[in-house]
């Protein structure tokens, strides 16, 4: 799924180191044992993690017997297309019209981009003509009322906010509100905070009890965010949030940035057997800066076309 042009080149601008030190490996004449060393460097330092590249590693090596590959661009098409096959679970949208409000609650750790791809979702969700309502659960700092505000008067999107100092209670009223309203979808933003930070993943949960007491069955999306720079951390990250909330997706940012890019392969493999979706990547801090997660273009951007 392609959107507007520009934000593949963006993709492939922010991943081109990776995909220049990849894609030099290929540009010897043969394929032989130093190539297979060389590629393992450079996959671990491109996050993709040990254990998946070994994984990655093999499956190539069984695919050039299969095949017969000979010639080092028909090997680096067959490592893309294997990153691509392992990415592929991973790509499902975001299914809109399966609840009224659909109820999307947002959690990750300080900094990584959840205020901001709420405002480019809600942008997205208006492209798609539904109908949105914010909820500022983000009531340690005033600031971050304010930056939720400004993203919904960019979308013409109204957003719940209160005073007081519980989330549960703001996003129980918000959730109620857009149930009253007949609104398509809520989202609800929240504070950032560290899997480490006990008391913190408590209050999380005590978010998702009270979404749920005021529309039963929700939240019906649990979204994590994750900071695409961050590398291997984010493996981390998955596990202590699905351990306290339940996930049911993710959101990777900043893969214009600095991000190297596999570690999203690395958590593709580690959820193999319960895929979680990575419906959104982040490729830049604009409107339109956030896109559906497409494997193939991934893949394409990390080892070239
Ligand atoms: N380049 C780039 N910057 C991004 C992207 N997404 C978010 N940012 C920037 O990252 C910084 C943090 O974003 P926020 O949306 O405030 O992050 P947050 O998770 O809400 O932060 P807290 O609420 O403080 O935990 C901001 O400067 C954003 O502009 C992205 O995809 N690309
Ligand atoms: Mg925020």
């Amino acid at each position: 799924m392609i959107g507007k042009p520009g934000w593949l080149a963006r993709l492939k601008e922010g991943l081109a180191r990776t995909r220049v030190n990849l894609v030099g490996l290929f540009s010897g004449g043969v394929i032989d044992e130093q190539l297979f060393e060389e590629l393992e460097v450079a996959l671990i330092q491109a996050d993709v993690g040990v254990a998946t590249t070994r994984e990655l590693l093999d499956r190539l090596r069984a695919r050039i017997k299969l095949k017969g590959l000979k010639t080092p661009p028909e090997v680096r098409e067959a490592l893309r297309d294997e990153i691509a096959a392992l990415l592929a679970p991973c790509e499902r949208p975001l299914a809109l019209d399966r609840a009224r409000p659909l109820v999307v609650m947002v959690a990750g750790v300080n900094g990584a981009g959840k205020t901001t791809s709420i405002g480019k979702l809600a942008h997205w969700l208006a492209d798609q003509r539904k109908t949105v309502l914010l909820a500022a659960g983000d009531t340690f700092r005033a600031a971050a009322r304010e930056q939720l505000a400004i993203w919904g008067q960019r979308n013409g999107v109204e957003v719940i906010a209160q005073q007081s100092g519980d989330p549960a209670a703001v996003i129980f009223d918000a959730v109620t509100a857009a149930r009253a309203r007949g609104l398509d979808v809520l989202i609800a933003d929240t504070a950032g905070r560290l899997p480490t930070q006990l008391h913190l993943m408590d209050e999380l949960k005590r978010v998702k009890r009270a979404i749920d007491k005021a529309l039963p069955g929700a939240p019906h999306e649990v979204i994590l965010v994750l900071d695409g720079t961050n590398g291997q951390n984010a493996l981390a990250q998955v596990k202590a949030f699905d351990a306290a909330i339940g996930l049911t997706g993710l959101i990777v940012t900043k893969l214009d940035g600095t991000a190297k890019g596999g570690v999203l392969v690395a958590l593709a493999r580690e959820r193999a057997e319960r895929p979680l979706p990575i419906y959104f990547i982040g490729v830049g801090e604009g409107l339109d800066d956030l896109q559906p997660f497409a494997a193939n273009d991934f893949a394409a951007a990390l080892l070239g076309d």
